[in-house]
């Protein structure tokens, strides 16, 4: 239909394909294209986010909750820039989202105008496809080809629209063009099938390592698990599918890990990794044979060289390997590994039992009541940080529950913004932000949206009073902590000032209470509770290094008359410390 305005025609190509929003803040050059949202009866809606970052994650968010495509937006210069965090974050998740880069009048491009940047520079490396849109006529195909690519590769498309682009009307009828989204059914060849069979079946004792790429095929996974009688680990983003009540549950690998997958993966004759790209080579074995299966060819073997690798599919890979696998009948590696994972999750129990008589809260105890009262289909959003920690090891995934966070790209302010997405993709579900103090003020306006969009968003505040993460990264490497203050907060009060319900809790036995009332809200709700700033959680594995670090920092530090804070933390983490 040529004589449409460019900015219709992609409202049209928008909602035809499913998309409910745009998350974005208004401004010049990307009016034509908010004016469209406002003409369009509904069809797509506008959500106002009070930073462009909240939209991308937000965006991010609700497309891995989904699957489908979102859609964010920023207006030209500062407007698109604030997006880019969110956009690596949402690229290294996998996560189909475009994002509408406006951008100043073609005719100013390269005058160093007002507001002028190079978008398509710029979002170059969190994106999968980024162009400059220079002429109307060229939109239509541009728009497919941004949404077939972010669909096809699992990734951000920037689509960088100058304002008089926008504003145009189409020379053409436009490009109505099928988008593909399912994926191929890809697995090894038969051969390559065969030779994986034949070293599991060579192997006595196998382990398997799962990532968020193994997560849709949960129980052919467990399947293999019961015929190999192999444990099972898992990366954090395996975890909401794997961790799980199952007899293979070795536990999470990595710095935030718990459990024995560590140790199993090391005790292993063969490591299998299906679907994952866990990064951490220092808990990876050596010297044990690695088979990896993976849908992206590029992955395998970077992390630790193989003796078998494989590209496919987990679900359709494992569909035609069962057969060819024998059954073991020796389960004695398994049970040793199950006994050890036990022990090893009873010892992160000592941090949440017992605490009634402890001052400040433990927010180990905060994280495992919030799991017992959470609902099995919750979607957790878990801030970069502590939280984190709190978040792998006191969590628990559910066939229904998700849990989201920041794992690849590492930054700190996604839970709100991320569990905002998740609240928009899924209005009935109960969707709760573990926020870190350090990462919720990054980004605090976005509480402000969750009562002007009525998003019934539950947010928990680990509130510790300082940049808990930073400060024991600096601990292990032996500084003094520096910098790591910050100003104490009331965001309950902050919360009610701003039309939310708001709730503090500073006493262990008000914390079952406080979260019972936040999950029982009607609309959204924070609960802020003062935590214990000296918590720490030790790595599953401590290396001497990492001792001496400690020690070191205790020594300057009471060199440095801080024996106080010394003392303060060695009594709350006493219980940390393994017992015999
Ligand atoms: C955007 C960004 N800035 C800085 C960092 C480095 N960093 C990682 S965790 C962290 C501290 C987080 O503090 P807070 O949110 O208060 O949570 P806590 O660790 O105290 O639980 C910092 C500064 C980061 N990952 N991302």
């Amino acid at each position: 239909m040529s004589g449409q305005k460019v900015s219709d025609y992609i409202v049209e190509r928008l909602a035809g394909f499913g998309v409910e929003r745009i998350y974005a803040v208004v401004g010049d050059s990307l009016n034509p294209i908010t004016d469209a949202v406002r003409r369009s009866d509904g069809k797509l809606g506008w959500l106002h986010v009070r930073h462009e970052e909240a939209g991308a994650f937000a965006a991010g968010a609700e497309a891995q909750v989904t699957g489908k495509l979102a859609v964010c937006a920023g207006s030209a210069g500062p407007g698109n820039l604030h997006l880019i965090n969110g956009l690596y974050d949402a690229h290294g998740s996998g996560a189909p989202v475009l994002a509408i880069a406006s951008h100043i009048n073609t005719a100013e491009i390269g005058s160093e105008f007002h507001q002028e940047t190079h978008p398509e520079q710029l979002f170059q490396e969190c994106s999968h496809w980024c162009e400059l849109v220079a002429t109307p006529e060229q939109l239509p195909r541009a728009l497919h080809i941004a949404m077939q690519t972010a669909m096809a590769k699992r990734g951000v498309s920037v689509l960088v629209l100058p304002g008089d682009v926008a504003g145009a009307t189409l020379p053409n009828d436009g490009w109505r063009s099928h988008i593909a989204v399912s994926r191929p059914l890809v697995r090894p060849t038969d051969a390559d099938l065969r030779t994986l069979a034949g070293l599991i079946d060579g192997a006595t004792k196998p382990v398997l390592f799962c990532g968020a790429g193994a997560g849709e095929a949960r129980e052919l996974v467990l399947k293999l698990a019961a015929r190999i009688k192999a444990p099972l680990g898992y990366s954090f983003r395996g975890k909401e599918h794997f961790h799980t009540p199952n007899e293979f549950d070795a536990g999470m690998s990595g710095l935030l890990g718990f459990g024995a997958a560590y140790q199993a993966m090391h005790e292993a004759d063969l490591l299998i990794l299906l679907g994952t790209d866990f990064p951490y080579r220092d808990f990876l074995p050596d010297g044990v044979r690695v088979a990896q299966l993976d849908l992206e060819g590029e992955r395998l073997g970077r992390r630790v060289p193989l003796e078998l690798g494989l590209v496919g599919d987990v679900a359709e890979t494992l569909r035609v390997l069962l057969p060819l696998i024998g059954e073991k009948d020796d389960s004695s590696f398994l049970e040793r590994q199950r006994k050890h994972h036990e022990r090893e999750v009873e010892k992160l129990q000592v941090y949440v039992d017992h605490v009634a008589r402890q001052h400040p809260v433990h927010p180990e105890y905060v994280a495992a009541t919030l799991d017992r009262l959470a609902r099995d289909d919750a979607i957790f959003t878990v801030d970069t940080g502590m939280t984190t920690v709190w978040g792998a090891r006191y969590l628990h995934g559910s066939d229904g529950r998700r849990i989201l966070g920041s794992f690849k790209h590492g930054s700190m302010a996604n839970a709100l913004p991320q569990a905002i997405g998740a609240q928009c993709a899924e209005p009935d579900r109960q969707v709760i932000s573990m926020s870190g103090d350090g990462g919720l003020t990054m980004l605090l306006g976005d509480m402000i949206t969750l009562a002007q969009e009525d998003l019934p968003v539950k947010v928990l505040i680990f509130n510790n009073g300082v940049l808990g993460m930073v400060r024991l990264e600096m601990q292990v490497a032996g500084l003094p902590d520096f910098q790591t203050e910050l100003h104490p907060v009331d965001f309950a009060a902050i919360a009610e000032a701003v039309g939310i319900k708001g709730i503090r809790v500073e006493r262990h036995e008000d914390v079952e209470d406080g979260l019972r009332d936040l999950l029982a809200a009607k609309g959204p709700a924070v609960c802020d509770v003062a935590t214990d700033p000296e918590a720490l959680s030790l790595p599953p594995n401590v290396t001497f290094d990492q001792v001496k670090g400690f020690a070191r920092t205790a020594v300057k530090k009471s060199l440095n008359g801080h024996i106080d804070e010394v003392w303060e933390q060695a009594k709350t983490n006493i219980r940390n410390v393994p017992r015999p």
